[in-house]
């Protein structure tokens, strides 16, 4: 779909094409079964979402199914058939890519753990600690993958072995590349074709698995005469903070470069605000030492507990926190979820999900959280 703009200036107008905020594909009027798709009835729409990823954030008295009816359908067929299914994983945000609604419906196949983005990762944490870190979350949600590969798509030997990585543990059978949105699917895919060799008579399409009303389209890689690498859509995850802000604000809550740990000294009665969309107080206990990994867009700052409602608020409000967004105006949007640290001088991760998190020594403290609401908030070994 196109959106036009006349220039201030008068003669020509602009033309921009525009995205889905949801799934990133170009808005289309043209055609249901392909992505992007916005029907007459939302042609008005606002939103900047697709009719697809419009029905999964409102799912209304209809359903309340983050993982559509195909979408399953899908992953059942793709199980039956023994193929290889590639959970995607963002290593910066392990807590908003390895979800519960996804791994319990792929449990039973034959999964390989694909971590991507490991660019991101703050160069203090090693990759040991990255797999500790996959690994048991995948199996507190009752996966254990084949394997663990990490992969970024700025760094090309990690992408040009990928064929031979997936090859070892694919049995001649399909790829199904699958994880929540925004976790770097399609851009592994486009990285991975430019070192594609198609020694078959297929060639790379686009189809719709879907039915009528639940469109699924993907895009199908022939790797040989009977085997297909799956492109597959983004799965929604209610929990993460990007469902929860507008959509220009999502470039600066999603890290770009390498994220570096940032120190502070937080003493009881004190916390911190990220940006103006979150903030944490120390509630208890003596003075801590936390590391703060966000994306470097995210201003962080100290804040007093006396004084924290007020202080968030004029953040929202007064366009000096940043990055600030229009779904978050004051504390009424937010919830507070408290968490207490044992105190047992192990390292803990607190996180935001989708975000960003602390890491800290245990030593019994209580922090009060205040996220977005619908936004999970975690304490981690
Ligand atoms: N820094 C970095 N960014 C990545 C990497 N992979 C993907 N991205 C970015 O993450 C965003 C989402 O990627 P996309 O492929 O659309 O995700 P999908 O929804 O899983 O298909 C895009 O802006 C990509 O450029 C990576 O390895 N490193
Ligand atoms: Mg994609």
């Amino acid at each position: 779909m196109r959106s036009t703009y006349k220039k201030v200036s008068g003669m020509t107008a602009e033309i921009k094409v525009r995205r889905c905020y949801g799934c990133g594909s170009t808005l289309q009027n043209a055609d249901r079964y392909e992505p992007g798709y916005v029907s007459a009835q939302r042609q008005e729409n606002d939103e900047g979402l697709c009719d697809r990823c419009y029905k999964l954030r409102n799912p209304g008295a209809q359903t309340s199914q983050v993982i559509t009816r195909s979408f399953t359908a899908m992953i059942r067929k793709a199980i039956e058939s023994q193929a290889l299914l590639c959970y995607v994983i963002d290593a910066f945000s392990l807590d908003s890519s390895v979800v519960s609604n996804l791994s319990e419906l792929i449990r039973t196949g034959r999964v390989l753990a694909l971590v991507n983005k490991v660019d991101l990762l703050p160069a203090n944490i090693s990759n040991e600690e990255l797999l500790e870190g996959v690994k048991s979350r995948l199996s507190a949600q009752g996966i254990s993958p084949l394997a663990i590969y990490l992969t970024s798509i700025n760094d090309e030997q990690t992408i040009r072995a990928l064929r031979s990585e997936l090859d070892a543990h694919r049995d001649g059978k399909d790829i199904y590349l699958i994880g929540t949105q925004r976790v770097g699917k399609s851009a592994i895919v486009n990285e991975f074709l430019k070192y594609y060799d198609n020694s078959t008579d297929r060639t790379v399409t686009r189809e719709s698995l879907g039915e009528p009303g639940d469109d699924l389209v993907v895009t199908a890689i022939p790797l040989d005469e009977d085997s297909t690498l799956y492109d597959t859509p983004g799965v929604f995850e209610p929990t993460s903070i990007v469902n929860q802000i507008d959509r220009r604000t999502l470039k600066y809550v999603l890290p770009r470069t390498r994220v570096v740990a940032r120190n502070f000294t937080v003493k009881p009665g004190e916390g911190l605000v990220f940006g103006a969309l979150s903030y944490c107080l120390l509630t208890s206990a003596a003075k801590t030492d936390v590391e703060a990994y966000f994306s470097s867009d995210v201003q962080i700052d100290r804040i007093r507990a006396e004084r924290a409602q007020e202080t968030f608020t004029s953040l929202c409000q007064d366009g000096k926190g940043h990055p600030a967004s229009p779904t978050i105006r004051d504390t009424d949007a937010l919830a507070e979820t408290v968490l207490e640290v044992p105190d047992d001088g192990l390292e803990y991760i607190l996180s935001i999900t989708g975000f960003g998190r602390l890491r800290l020594k245990g030593a019994g403290q209580t922090f009060a959280f205040y996220a977005p609401k619908g936004v999970r908030v975690l304490l981690h070994r």
